[in-house]
């Protein structure tokens, strides 16, 4: 009867695509879902033949798991994992092992993980990337929670995760929250990639007016390089799509009004409560907001007038390269920030996370994958401490040398009135961390002036601090 190597609770899209997966790498596994109709349709659809449990009650899907019991839940994150796990605790016993695999908050997860311990019962949040094609064909998964319950969960994930260069993209991450957050982390970090892909686009139409089909040719050439990455391949797959009722690209006719479920919003909100500089992400969380108020931004467009900059003279080419070395630059940024935040809270939550683990999971499966990432794996390996990724000698030299593009993109945008908060936002972090002197003594007077605040000075011992009496 207790048959199953594993079961999973929640067949929707992620659920059931990772059950294929898990059963075609040779698992036996249970499944369930809340509404018994579609435990039914699975098995009578892709799940028919397969070597599945098709469980019609949670005590009959808890009964078919072998001990230690492994029962993955992938439903919608927030309150129905907490009905999920209080349904489960009674069938269960210690030594069991719950994985919730959804975009959890990593703090319900550190919650849930305490609770659980109580009872003995492991807990485990299970950040799983690559959406459903991932999630079928091997998905990146980033794994938190008590190294012994790891023990058991390791055989499985590591077998169904996708693989890049020779290695499968699943590592231990560390306790409790330490998974849901590396994931929360590269959601916001694929954020920051989409807007900085969306900035090169309208920098380029505003200058340049390139039609679908030259866009699919630029975004392909540039997928050739450096910044080769899926990214970078659906963009360019997209801009050769047409619409079959018009005939037109279909990106044309997509509404621009962007949704978000909240992930990129936590990354920036935590970040900033760390105090750890996260401008690109946070510019890309404000363009999907902004971009939202469509009625809005159409009755100001009336209102409002930007530049009418004269039909762009300059080399076509050449342009078409600053705005690539811009994008480059503005990910390695992007990047750097995301993995500074990461350190941070695995200073604060003492997670002790390996980057270099991270940055080679990243590799493979997930929505960010690049090649890029082996140069941030090999960051790590040579220096683990690396404080930030744009001191490491590789990408300081990509830095440097894009540089000069980097701002001409910028300067373009200005000109033409296009807004690239990702990219500005990258550049000015560039212009900020390599400065030795800030205008922030400027910052401390006006704060020493309204609210005796006070200040250092530059002639004295840093900690000693000075009021001035401004008034009079
Ligand atoms: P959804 O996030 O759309 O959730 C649907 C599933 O949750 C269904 O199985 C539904 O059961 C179940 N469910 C709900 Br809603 N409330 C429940 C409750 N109170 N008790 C039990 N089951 C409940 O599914 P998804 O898109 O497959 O995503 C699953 C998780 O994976 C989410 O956390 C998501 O953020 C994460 N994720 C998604 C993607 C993606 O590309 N979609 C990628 C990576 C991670 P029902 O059939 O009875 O309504």
């Amino acid at each position: 009867m207790s048959t199953c190597d594993i079961g999973l609770i929640g067949l929707a899209v992620m659920g059931e695509n990772l059950v294929l997966n898990m059963e075609s790498r040779g698992f036996r596994v249970a499944v369930f879902n809340r509404t018994t109709s579609v435990v039914e349709a699975f098995e009578a659809g892709r799940g028919q033949g397969k070597n599945f449990v098709f469980a019609k009650t949670l005590a009959d899907f808890v009964a078919a798991l072998k001990r230690p019991r492994r029962a993955q839940i992938m439903v919608k994150a927030g309150a129905p994992v907490d009905a999920v796990i209080e349904q489960l605790i009674p069938l269960l016993e210690p030594g069991d092992v719950i994985i919730d695999g959804g975009n959890s908050l990593w703090t319900d997860t550190q919650r849930r993980e305490k609770a659980l311990k109580e009872k003995g019962i492991h807990f485990f949040g299970v950040g799983v990337s690559g959406g459903e094609e991932g999630a079928l064909k091997g998905p990146s998964i980033m794994p938190g929670g008590s190294a012994e319950g790891w023990k058991s969960l390791a055989p499985i994930y590591t077998k169904i995760a996708a693989v890049a260069e020779g290695e499968p993209c699943c590592r231990y991450m560390g306790p409790d929250g330490a998974g849901h957050y590396v994931k929360m982390a590269h959601n916001g970090i694929e954020y920051g990639d989409m807007q900085l892909i969306c900035e090169s686009y309208a920098i380029l139409k505003a200058a340049l007016n390139p039609s679908a089909d030259e866009f699919h040719r630029i975004f392909g050439d540039w997928n050739k390089g450096e910044l080769d990455s899926f990214l970078i391949e659906i963009t360019t797959n997209i801009f050769a799509k047409k619409d079959p009722e018009t005939g037109l690209p279909i990106v044309d006719l997509i509404l621009d009004k962007a949704g978000q479920k909240g992930t990129g919003k936590w990354t920036v909100g935590h970040a900033s409560e760390m105090g750890v500089p996260l401008s690109v992400i946070a510019g890309a969380v404000e363009a999907r907001i902004l971009s939202s108020l469509k009625d809005e931004r159409v009755s100001a467009s009336t209102v409002l007038k930007g530049p009418s900059p004269a039909p762009y003279s300059g080399d076509r080419v050449k342009l078409i390269e600053a705005v690539r070395d811009a994008l480059y630059a503005s990910k390695i940024i992007s990047y750097a920030q995301g993995m500074v935040q990461l350190g941070k809270a695995s200073e604060l939550y003492n997670w002790h996370l390996n980057f270099e683990d991270i940055a080679s999971i990243w590799r493979g499966g997930c929505i960010i994958r690049a090649r890029f990432l082996n140069h941030i794996t090999e960051a790590y390996k040579k220096n683990p401490a690396l404080k930030n990724l744009v001191l490491d000698p590789f990408f300081a030299e990509i830095l440097q040398r894009t540089q000069a593009n980097w701002r001409t993109a910028v300067q373009t945008a200005i000109e033409y009135g296009v807004a690239v908060p990702g990219f500005s936002a990258a550049l000015s972090y560039f212009d900020s961390y390599r400065s030795a002197r800030l205008p922030a003594n400027l910052l401390q007077a006006q704060r020493d002036y309204f609210g005796a605040h006070t200040y250092e000075r530059t002639d004295k011992p840093a900690g000693e601090f000075f009021h001035t009496e401004w008034f009079g």
